[in-house]
Parts: C-alpha cells; sequence; structure tokens
C-alpha cells in the first residue's frame, strides 16, 4: 500500500525533480525513511536470527533472555514511602557547583569536602576491563536517570575515552559521540568523566597537535566535563599537549601520573617514591586542576598508597588527589581505603556487580567501609543495592563477552599488565586452548618488559610489550636470545616503533644497545613525536568526508575520522546497510530471538516498532539465501538474508 500511494501521488507521476519532491511532501519523504529504516533494521536482525550475531569476540548467545528489571530508588524523606521519581533526571550534584564555579572553584570546592568522593567507573573502566569494552549505549542510558538520583554526590561518572570511542564504532556500530550526548541529557547533574591518552587522544599513536585540541574541543562540545589526561610512558612533553588541550576545551583538567613498581618496596629502584614526587611537581607546574594517580594494574598496596598519597598531599595541602586501581590481586579496595585516609578526595569504584577482578573495587564495599569513618560519600546504601539489581542483570546479559577471569591473581605484582589487557591476553591464550600459554605470557611479558627498559606500561605502551610477549612465546624466543640477536630478528611493528621513539620518551631513556640493534637504519625519534606532523586540515577533510559518505558528515565524524579512519569508514558502510542499531535492545542485537517472540524497538521517539519472527525459509540453493519472515506491526514482511553456515 505504501509503495502504491508513493507511486500514486500526484508529484512523484508528474516527473518532477525528487529534492523538490522531498521539500513538498515531507510527511511521505518521512514515511519514506521510515519504511526504509525498518527495512534495515530487519536486514539485521534477519541476519542475526539465521546466523546468529557476528560481534567480534562473542561467545554464545547472551546470557539473559528476559527484559531488564529496573530499579525503585527508596524515598528516606518521604513519610508514605514514595519512592523517588526517577521519570526525570536529578537536577542537583557536583556538576551544578562546576558549572557555577568553573574548573578551579570546583577543584576548590571538592578539596573542601568533609569526606571522600567517588568516582563510578562502571560505564567506561568496568566493562573495558571485565566485558572487553562491549557494553552499548543503551544499557548504560537505561539507568542513567535512576543513577542520576541514586549517584548524586559522586565526583563523576567516567563513561568515555579509553577504549570505548574505538570499540563503539569498530564492534558495535555506535557513534561515541551520539554516547556521549545522550548520558549528558540523561545525567544532567553529576559530571562526567573520560580517559584520555594525552597525545594519542583515544588512539594507540601519536596525533598532529590540532587533532589533540580539536578532539578536546568537540568534546566538551559534546558533554564531557572532566579529561583524566596520561601518557602511556610518564613522558611530560606529551603530557603537556593533552594538559593544554583539556584546558584550552573548557574541561577540567585532571593529568595523570601512571604508577608502575612499589613505592614501599626498597628493591625497586625505577619508580620510586623521589620520582613521582617530581613529576608530580612537573605536572602541577603545568596549572592542572587535579592530580591523579593511575594505577592501572592494581599493584599500589595499602602501605604504598599511605606513603605515596600522605607524601603528595604534604607537599601540596591544596591539590585535589584522585586514586584510580584495579583489584586483579584482590587488595584495591584496602588500599583505596587507605588512600582515603591518607589525603585523597576521590577514589575510583565499580557498581559491585562490575568490581573486583580485573575491574575497579566494589562501591558497597568501600562506600561502607568509608561511612563507619569521618570520611563517608554520601552515596546511600539502598541506592547502591538498587542500582546493583540492574547492574546484576546486565553482567548476565553480557555473559558472552566474559573473559572468564575467576580469581585474584597477585602474580600481576611482577608482571604489571593493565586491567583491560589483562583480560584481553588470557582471553586469546584461553582460545589457544593450552594450559600453559597464560602462564607463559605472563612470564615473557615480565622479560619483555624489561627487554623494553621496565617501562611504564599502559595502553598504547602495554600493547608494545604485550605484542613483544606474544611473539617471543609463539617463537620461543628467551630474553637472552633476544639480546644475542636481536640485529637479525623480525620484531613486531610495535615494538620496532617504540624503540624509533614514536609513543614518547621512556622514562630513563631507551636500552642500548638494543635500541640501536632493533631499528637499525629506520629513523629515531628523539623528542615529542607528535611535533613533527603536519596539522590536518578540518575543512578540506569535510567536505572529502561528505563527498565520500554524504551530507550528514558532521564535525565529530571528521574527528572520528581522524582518530580511526578506516573504523569510521567500516562503521558509515555498516550503518549504511543497517541503520542505527543502537536501539534495538541487546538480546536481540547479539542474540536470536525465538519464533513467535514480540521485540519492541523503539526506533524514534513516540515510534516503536513491534517486531515478531515469524518463520525463516529453507535455503535457496542457488542464491544461498533464505527467506526470514517478520511481522511488523501487524504487517508481514520478509527480507532475504544470505546463509554463511
Ligand atoms: C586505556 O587507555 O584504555 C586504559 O584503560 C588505560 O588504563
Ligand atoms: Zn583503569
Amino acid at each position: 500500500p505504501f509503495l502504491f500511494r508513493l507511486l500514486t501521488h500526484d508529484v512523484f507521476i508528474s516527473g518532477q525533480t525528487w529534492t523538490t519532491f522531498i521539500d513538498d511532501t515531507p510527511e511521505l519523504f518521512k514515511l519514506v525513511q521510515s519504511q526504509n529504516r525498518a527495512q534495515k533494521l530487519l536486514a539485521y536482525l534477519g541476519d542475526v536470527a539465521v546466523n546468529g550475531s557476528s560481534i567480534m569476540g562473542q561467545q554464545g548467545e547472551p546470557g539473559l533472555k528476559d527484559e531488564i528489571v529496573l530499579p525503585i530508588l527508596e524515598n528516606r524523606d518521604d513519610p508514605d514511602g514514595v519512592p523517588i521519581d526517577t521519570t526525570m533526571p536529578c537536577q542537583t550534584g557536583w556538576r551544578n557547583i562546576l558549572l557555577e564555579k568553573g574548573p578551579e572553584g570546583f577543584a576548590k570546592a571538592v578539596r573542601d569536602y568533609p569526606g571522600v568522593l567517588i568516582m563510578d567507573t562502571t560505564w567506561r573502566d568496568a566493562h573495558q576491563s571485565l566485558l572487553a569494552t562491549r557494553l552499548r549505549t543503551i544499557d548504560m542510558a537505561n539507568i542513567a536517570k535512576i543513577s542520576s538520583h541514586a549517584l548524586a554526590n559522586a565526583f563523576s561518572l567516567e563513561c568515555w575515552g579509553g577504549a570505548t570511542f574505538d570499540v563503539a564504532m569498530r564492534f558495535l556500530y555506535e557513534d561515541p559521540w551520539e554516547r556521549l550526548r545522550t548520558l549528558r541529557k540523561l545525567v544532567p547533574n553529576i559530571p562526567l568523566q573520560a580517559l584520555v591518552r594525552g597525545a594519542n587522544g583515544v588512539g594507540y599513536t601519536s596525533y598532529p597537535d590540532n587533532a589533540i585540541y580539536d578532539f578536546s574541543k568537540r568534546a566538551v562540545e559534546n558533554g564531557l566535563d572532566i579529561f583524566r589526561v596520561f601518557d602511556s610512558l610518564n613522558y611530560l612533553e606529551n603530557m603537556k599537549l593533552g594538559i593544554d588541550a583539556a584546558k584550552k576545551a573548557g574541561g577540567v583538567c585532571e593529568a595523570v601520573v601512571c604508577y608502575s613498581g612499589d613505592v614501599a618496596n626498597p628493591k625497586k629502584t625505577k619508580y620510586t617514591l623521589k620520582y613521582y614526587l617530581d613529576f608530580v611537581d612537573e605536572l602541577v607546574n603545568e596549572g592542572i586542576h587535579i592530580l591523579g594517580i593511575k594505577d592501572m594494574a592494581g599493584l599500589l598496596k595499602p602501605a604504598a598508597a599511605t606513603m605515596l598519597i600522605g607524601a603528595i598531599r604534604k607537599k601540596h595541602p591544596d591539590l585535589v588527589i584522585h586514586v584510580h586501581s584495579h583489584d586483579t590481586a584482590g587488595i584495591s579496595a584496602a588500599s583505596m581505603i587507605a588512600a582515603a585516609h591518607a589525603g585523597a578526595d576521590v577514589v575510583d569504584v565499580a557498581i559491585d556487580s562490575m568490581s573486583g577482578l580485573t575491574s575497579q573495587p566494589s562501591m558497597g564495599a568501600v562506600c561502607m567501609a568509608l561511612e563507619q569513618t569521618n570520611l563517608g560519600t554520601g552515596i546511600r546504601y539502598s541506592d547502591i543495592q538498587a542500582l546493583n539489581l540492574y547492574w546484576s542483570q546486565v553482567r548476565m546479559l553480557y555473559g558472552c563477552f566474559e573473559a572468564n577471569v575467576r580469581a585474584s591473581d597477585s602474580s600481576v605484582f611482577a608482571h604489571e599488565m593493565p586491567g583491560g589487557q589483562y583480560t584481553n591476553l588470557m582471553f586469546q591464550a584461553a582460545q589457544l586452548g593450552l594450559g600453559t600459554q597464560w602462564t607463559q605470557i605472563k612470564q615473557k611479558y615480565i622479560e619483555a618488559n624489561e627487554l623494553c627498559g621496565d617501562i611504564i606500561k599502559v595502553t598504547p605502551s602495554s600493547k608494545v610489550v604485550g605484542d613483544f610477549a606474544q611473539w617471543m612465546v609463539s617463537n620461543n624466543l628467551s630474553k637472552q636470545d633476544i639480546i644475542e640477536k636481536a640485529d637479525t630478528l623480525d620484531f613486531p611493528s610495535s615494538v620496532v616503533e617504540f624503540f624509533q621513539g614514536y609513543l614518547g620518551q621512556p622514562v630513563g631513556g631507551f636500552p642500548e644497545p638494543l635500541r640501536s640493534k632493533v631499528i637499525r637504519d629506520k629513523p629515531r625519534i628523539d623528542g615529542r613525536p607528535g611535533a613533527t606532523l603536519a596539522p590536518i586540515d578540518y575543512r578540506a577533510l569535510k567536505q572529502e568526508l561528505r563527498a565520500k559518505f554524504g551530507k550528514h558528515i558532521t564535525d565529530v565524524d571528521v574527528t572520528s575520522y581522524v582518530m580511526y579512519p578506516k573504523v569510521f569508514e567500516e562503521y558509515q558502510g555498516f550503518v549504511e546497510k543497517y541503520g542505527d542499531l543502537s536501539v534495538v535492545p541487546t538480546r536481540y542485537f547479539l542474540g536470536r530471538p525465538d519464533i513467535g517472540e514480540e521485540m519492541h524497538i523503539s526506533i524514534e521517539k513516540g515510534k516503536t516498532l513491534i517486531i515478531k519472527l515469524l518463520a525463516i525459509g529453507p535455503v535457496d540453493e542457488t542464491k544461498g539465501t533464505r527467506d526470514v519472515w517478520f511481522e511488523v506491526n501487524g504487517e508481514v514482511r520478509a527480507v532475504p538474508v544470505e546463509d554463511k553456515s
């Protein structure tokens, strides 16, 4: 009937240009668009129904079939027991102070707060560390308004940056900018925080300086408040760029020291208390708003936390200190509590069911322990339980991305792998099926780090050490072999580039003669790698991308392209084919529906499609396809789907 209406439309028959037709008949055009959208959506759902999900890294079906139950927040102040109205976001929180007083005033207010504040990492680091970064926007958005109430006293919600930018486009076919805008709208009261890799932006390499300024500016425009800026080698020159870009963009600049080694162990002589205090001084000289201590592997034991945070606090009484750790060894809750008592203002936690192991310590544990001291976080026990009801279901839903880390592992004190990388490498080792593979990788990771000169290990430098270790395992090479045969070996490209200086300068310089033997006659960079890169012409690039993909390309798309050109192109191709899939509930995005099951998919405000899978037809032997039959809002439709089996 629709096609009939279109073909018999007067204007259409008259043969006027299509653009005029669109302008003059917006209602019909909208209908075309929406029918088109539904058809693309069916193509995706049909593909999943026939072939299963093809999302990289997924093992089996999602672990939850039912619709997720949303929690109710108890209202302690209501005498009749009426719960808090979470249909609207909460309007009060630390972001109000930020908007009112600016970054400096905000930092001062945080410093003056008598208790300790939390950052909740559930929307970024927790799922990056436990679920291969696969958490989709829809599952954050569905709990966002409730979180705005439950976590109203949180310092921030970490929801952006790190690996999420890349993974959103590459594996989830989502726009990372849309995620930021969505969460911003739903959480107006709590600062939103992102992890950025300094001169590497949200990528794995150095970018021209104007790319870092552009990225930071766009992030603030789209709703970001706080930048946690780090450099993967603690290289000050790289840090300076990220710090300046965050500040110029109008954001709160939290500059971090990446933590390695053990300040409380006198045998560890590279990353000493003095090293950290000197580095903190250098960062403070850059005019940062907040200092972060980023313990990406979970090495900071309680006594070391007391020593390090205590020493920084003594030297910089007014500096806001924010501490981050991972629970790989099982010690991080104790360390966060020690840090709080030593003078930290903010500590990082994740909601209980997304905490522990390679993620952050549990919100419930840390908040309730601090509650019994004079350092309460202002987050209520009942609200944590309510949020946890939601996240325990989400954790099940995404069970198909679990790396299967089941217990604490104190060997991290020796290999120092960051939390996200630990799960990643463990998953890969398990796929190879050798029981001893994982132990070998950990051992070689230690040796690879020594060969690199005992470097700070965090994305992207941790990838260098990881690639090096995997290569040593697969080529059966020892540290000694490499020292002896370095000038004849074919090293992984990331290792060669590290030694060339493409990530920056490591603490204490590169080890020689290994460096020269690895890079041979390739160029060597002895300063900041980005300093020599030509600036990007954003106007020209936008025109180029519009010519290639269409008028819908916006400034942030150009920014995405600059960070990840190939990933962005593939993502555009996917969206062209299937439309915007971010609206599809995760259990249908990742899993096959049952025959007859009703899927409710809200494709835009006020427009919900009720889709029922009716039948999957037999294979057409000549085309290799099957017809998949759906009912869409009562109308039967079929889509041909390639059978990939
Ligand atoms: C990242 O860069 O993605 C990290 O999480 C580093 O810890
Ligand atoms: Zn982390």
